[in-house]
């Protein structure tokens, strides 16, 4: 059964904005985007939790040949999802076929969205999501983790290469290279190796269509919005 349509339910500057970046370079603007105002509490509503229990973004709606649309939640299964969708844009090394370039993309897609995505959520909602139960000694904690376990690593791969899986742009670049402005946002990623790829990745035409929205984007709850934020958000 083919996909004929994709909408994506999204947040400017956030993970969603991982997928939008992925789906502008697969597509260009050939998919719809719903803005989902997370910190009006959105996606807590019961219209959005049918789509997405774990009222978050990014959601992904899929438009079936016969009509039906069905929801999935978690970007980085998106992710891994539609660059194999699309293979003859290249941004994922074949599925079909064993490879040591594969098994590293999808070992640094995992990478990148679970054990250093897990540091720099910390990292946010102690610092500017929690508000009162916000704990310093959580940031420290995965700051020092990220600078030295994670920062090292990323580095090394690309001081040898422009990109995070080798010479190649590839989908894994659209995680990470959100996950380095991330840090960069938290004051990690500071090395001069981390400006260049930043620089090099905001280039891209699909990035910065993906990031057109990135001035409606604040990294704190507005003042205005805290009150009901403070009585949804479960982190
Ligand atoms: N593991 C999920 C996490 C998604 C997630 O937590 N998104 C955050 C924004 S970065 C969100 O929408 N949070 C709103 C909330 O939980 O209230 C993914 O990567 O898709």
């Amino acid at each position: 059964m083919n996909l004929t349509r994709l909408k994506l339910y999204h947040y400017p500057a956030i993970r969603s904005a991982r997928v939008k970046w992925l789906l502008n370079e697969l597509l260009d603007d050939n998919f719809d985007v719903e803005v989902i105002p997370v910190y009006d509490c959105a996606q807590y509503s019961p219209e959005y939790l049918q789509k997405n229990p774990n009222h978050n973004v990014p959601t992904l709606e899929i438009t079936l040949e016969n009509g039906e649309h069905r929801m999935m939640f978690e970007g980085g299964a998106m992710v891994a999802l539609l660059a194999d969708v699309f293979p003859d844009k290249g941004l994922a090394p074949a599925a079909d076929v064993f490879s040591l370039e594969r098994a590293d993309c999808l070992q640094m897609l995992h990478v990148g969205t679970s054990t250093v995505d897990m540091m720099l959520w910390q990292i946010r909602i102690h610092t500017h999501l929690l508000g009162g139960e916000r704990d310093e000694k959580t940031i420290t904690r995965y700051q020092n983790k990220f600078t030295h376990e994670v920062e090292p690593e990323l580095k090394a791969r690309l001081d040898q290469h422009p990109h995070i899986c080798g010479a190649r742009f590839s989908a894994v670049d659209c995680v990470m290279g959100q996950n380095v402005l991330w840090a960069q946002a938290y004051g990690m990623c500071q090395a001069p190796s981390f400006a260049e790829y930043a620089g090099r990745m905001s280039e891209r035409p699909a990035f910065i269509a993906a990031y057109s929205d990135v001035a409606d984007f604040s990294l704190a709850v507005p003042d205005d919005k805290r009150a009901t934020w403070g009585t949804h958000f479960t982190g």
